[in-house]
């Protein structure tokens, strides 16, 4: 397999050429990248946003659990996702990664819409994470808004075949049928919707800034997660 300098260019599996994101390239974690598939988890920080989960002891848990499951990754990798430069748990996470030596093959951070990281990213993620609502319902706003929009009704229709609801830390992986724009456009092949913990007293069961419980689910919802990545990708 071939394999870019660091922080130059890489290959879409059409053979043509497109460009890394600047923080790709910057990198996070300075990864080289190989131009072949690779079987790829993008996911957005769980609970940061809506859900008001502190982003100190959320890159923790990130980082945490991202290095539990760095050994059992083989050839896959993990990719955490936002959609500013600015953004604070991505600058958390990458400086926490580094400082306990994550592999940047294995892990990185990328700037960019989790909904068109291939045509606009020229990142290939097979597997896209969706922080969900517990009703999995398309709308309210954020990531959950952006995917459900994206993938078009298929992949409401999809996910209700799966599960109906989702209790906190829980995940439900949900493959993208392929009239699906997602699985089209950016061939994304499954969606795993996961559940975090919520903080913000607006929202549905609020935890009431018990950050025992919350960091307790918010552990779990990651281990759901990165476990149903790695049975989708052996
Ligand atoms: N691409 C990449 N990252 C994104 C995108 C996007 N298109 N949109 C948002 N983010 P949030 P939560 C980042 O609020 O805190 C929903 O209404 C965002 O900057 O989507 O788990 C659901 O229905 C942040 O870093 O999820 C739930 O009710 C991260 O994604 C509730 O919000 C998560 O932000 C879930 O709240």
């Amino acid at each position: 397999c071939k394999r870019t300098n660091k922080g130059s260019s890489l290959l879409g599996t059409a053979g043509k050429e497109v460009k890394e994101s600047e923080d790709l390239a910057k990198g996070s974690v300075g990864a080289d990248v190989f131009v072949e598939d690779i079987p790829t988890l993008a996911f957005p920080s769980i609970s940061t946003a809506d859900f008001q989960f502190n982003n100190e002891k959320a890159s923790d848990i990130i980082v945490e659990k991202v290095k539990e499951f760095a050994d059992k990754l083989e050839n896959a990798r993990l990719v955490l996702v936002d959609l500013s430069h600015g953004s604070k748990i991505l600058s958390l996470v990458r400086a926490k990664a580094a400082k306990r030596n994550i592999d940047s093959k294995k892990f990185f951070t990328f700037v960019g819409d989790i909904t068109q990281l291939y045509s606009q990213g020229g990142l290939h993620c097979n597997v896209i994470a969706n922080a969900a609502n517990w009703r999995l319902k398309p709308g309210g706003g954020g990531v959950n808004a952006a995917i459900f929009s994206a993938a078009g009704p298929a992949l409401e229709t999809a996910t209700k075949e799966r599960a109906r609801s989702l209790l906190p830390g829980h995940a439900v992986i949900v493959p993208l049928p392929s009239d699906s724009p997602l699985y089209t456009r950016e061939r994304v092949s499954h969606v795993i919707h996961v559940l975090g913990p919520n903080m913000n007293p607006q929202r549905p069961n609020p935890l009431d800034n018990d950050y025992t419980k919350g960091c307790s689910i918010l552990r779990e919802a990651y281990t759901s997660l990165f476990s149903g990545f790695l049975s989708i990708v052996r």
